[in-house]
């Protein structure tokens, strides 16, 4: 029976003595080899005062292609290297990738399924975990090498990808070899010690950084996720405040610097404050930390007109965007190496207070949004996205700094991105490189596995919902308690809204604007569905219902979802910046037709500023 504690005490298992021979071998299947290697493989702890396993445990749904062999060994190793069974293969890949994001990438997780439509449900979560640059090691079952019973039962004949680009690493592995002994050396299976790749900058780098930099009088930092994670916060904090230079944050990068900083001029870009985008416009220099630069964090490329573009980027595929001058480097250490050079250089003090009042007016503005009166006198009004995230945080005084919010897709991603304060590194977790639908519950999932001493808060749409909610069942199953606040417009709401942004008619995105059968659109109990999978759960009818709501889940022993419903069409009229969405040429509605007269005097407003 492989019923145990979620977070034990590491033991042998009784089947892990395998004996070694008197020529240093040891006998094993290759999956046993492989789930013994990987168990074998430490990292330093956060503190950096002991070791841990690099490996938090394998997310594993067993079919033909793995069971026998890859199921078999990770049964051995069951002590060294947990097993945890999930229920869709993409959604235990998001799970695992974001134990990864939670953990700063220091430390992962592996992915098992079987062969044939197992693995092939790997592949949105292996481009999302290749988007947001975060490690995951997927071992699908493979077709036998020997090809004697070929094709087999799933076998995608002729089916060939190249693994090799890809940032998370795939391990097919062919039934046969799973279950085929071999030799190995014992000192293959030694326990070491990783040590993360942090590149210190070079020197010519680094002047030709300093040079624009001492030229700057406008500087302003992007801060990415490079920045969570290469452990450069304390970094980041030191050279801006030393400095004088403001700091905007991506979705990736939010949490780098407490939302109370006061060069802290929150969200860049599409879904960006007003500061951070007028401070962006205005700036003579970026200086873009590890980060994409994605199109939503420079409005299309239409933001940083008059900026000199610094990219500090482990990456140099990232550090060469926007043909910027190149710091191929560690976050943290280009930081510190700029900081220690800059000396007596200062950003215009007059720039550097008018960013710090446009800070703390937004912060002003964000606390007005999120804490808006409910209700209209005689009326009921339906919340907005604002109105849910007010009363989440509002439930707990040290939501800032305590809890996780989780979040991937739809409207909330901006919402969440413009108004959520997050008060120490970690505490804002939406991936948006791939923005992926059902990314949220699994990825909760793997944020509480990797931090389970903080309350982990999904909030999600009911479109991601429906997408994918089982991992919820999970939840329960593990005692991984997550808190999920479902909003609950009835739609695909923010589609719909950028469908008519873009002249097109309100269509197939609301249920209301659907084809619908006889029986018409469904209403969904969301806590209904829930309490099915074993969670606790309640709708409520209002914010502040909402509010006692989250008390009781925030009290609550197992995984919480609460339900309410939301204004489908309204959101955060402040802030947010253009982002460029192709509109028709031609079209018989009058509305595409304007549409596409206003995407045309971007597209050359665009022109003209990059020139
Ligand atoms: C897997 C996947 N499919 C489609 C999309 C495109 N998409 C982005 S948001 C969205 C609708 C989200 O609906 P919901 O979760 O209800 O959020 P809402 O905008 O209504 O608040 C869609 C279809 C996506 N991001 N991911
Ligand atoms: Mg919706």
């Amino acid at each position: 029976m492989n019923q145990r504690a979620l977070h034990h005490d590491v033991t042998t298992s009784p089947e892990t003595a395998a004996q070694v021979s008197a020529d240093g071998t040891i006998r094993l299947t290759a999956a046993q080899a492989v789930v013994r290697y990987l168990a074998a493989q430490r990292v330093e702890t956060e503190d950096g005062t002991g070791t841990e396993p690099l490996f938090g445990g394998v997310f594993a749904i067993f079919g033909h292609g793995n069971v026998a062999g890859l199921g078999e060994a990770l049964y051995q190793y069951r002590h060294e290297l947990p097993t945890y069974r999930a229920h869709n293969e993409q959604a235990m890949a998001h799970s695992a990738i974001a134990f990864a994001k939670a953990h700063f990438r220091r430390r992962m997780m592996a992915v098992t399924t079987s062969i044939g439509p197992g693995a092939t449900n790997l592949v949105t979560a292996a481009a999302l975990a290749h988007v947001n640059r975060l490690p995951v090691l997927l071992l699908p079952g493979d077709v036998f090498v020997s090809r004697a019973p070929d094709p087999v039962l799933q076998q995608v004949e002729d089916f060939h990808a190249d693994a090799a680009l890809c940032g998370p690493v795939t391990l097919a592995m062919p039934q046969d070899v799973q279950a085929t002994a071999y030799d190995y050396p014992a000192d293959f299976f030694a326990p070491r010690v990783m040590k993360l790749h942090a590149p210190a900058p070079i020197e010519h780098e680094l002047d030709e950084a300093l040079a624009i930099l001492r030229n700057a009088k406008q500087p302003m930092i992007v801060a990415g996720g490079g920045v969570l994670y290469g452990h450069a916060t304390d970094a980041l904090k030191a050279f801006a405040t030393r400095y004088g230079i403001p700091v905007a944050e991506t979705q990736a990068g939010k949490s780098a610097l407490a939302w109370d900083d006061p060069l802290n001029l929150g969200s860049l870009g599409v879904t960006g404050s007003p500061g951070a985008n007028e401070i962006a416009h205005d700036a003579d220099c970026v200086l873009a930390v590890g980060t994409r630069l994605q199109d939503f964090t420079t409005g299309s490329n239409t933001l940083f007109t008059h900026a000199k573009v610094i990219g500090i980027n482990a990456n140099a595929f990232d550090a060469i965007k926007h043909r910027g001058c190149i710091v191929q480097a560690d976050a943290r250490l280009a930081l510190e190496a700029l900081s220690s050079r800059l000396e007596s250089w200062q950003a215009d003090a007059a720039w550097t207070s008018h960013a710090q009042q446009r800070a703390n007016e937004w912060r002003d503005i964000v606390h007005k949004l999120t804490h808006a009166p409910q209700g209209v006198e005689g009326k009921s009004v339906l919340p907005y996205d604002a109105d849910v995230i007010g009363a989440v945080q509002r439930s707990s005084a040290r939501s800032t700094t305590d809890d996780i919010v989780v979040c991937a897709a739809g409207t909330l991603p901006a919402e969440l991105h413009k108004l959520w304060r997050a008060g120490r590194p970690g505490a804002y977790h939406v991936e948006y490189g791939y923005s992926c639908m059902g990314y949220e519950i699994a990825g909760g999932l793997g944020a509480k596995l990797a931090r389970p001493e903080r309350e982990v808060i999904v909030m999600v749409g009911d479109g991601s919902y429906l997408m994918m909610n089982s991992e919820i069942a999970t939840s329960v199953m593990l005692g991984a308690k997550l808190i999920v606040v479902v909003l609950d417009n009835r739609g695909y709401g923010c589609i719909n809204r950028l469908q008519q942004a873009c002249g097109g008619a309100p269509f197939n995105n609301m249920f209301d604007d659907c084809v619908q059968g006889a029986p018409g659109a469904p209403n969904i109990d969301f806590a209904a569905h829930a309490r099915a999978m074993g969670a606790q759960a309640e709708h409520v009818a209002n914010v502040h219902e909402l509010e006692a709501a989250m008390q009781r889940a925030r009290a609550a022993d197992r995984t919480y979802v609460i339900s309410i419903d939301t204004d489908a069409a309204r959101t955060t009229d402040e802030g947010g910046w253009w982002w460029e969405v192709a509109v028709p040429e031609v079209s018989q509605r009058e509305g595409v037709r304007k549409a596409r007269a206003d995407y045309e005097a971007h597209i050359s407003a665009r022109g003209k500023d990059n020139e």
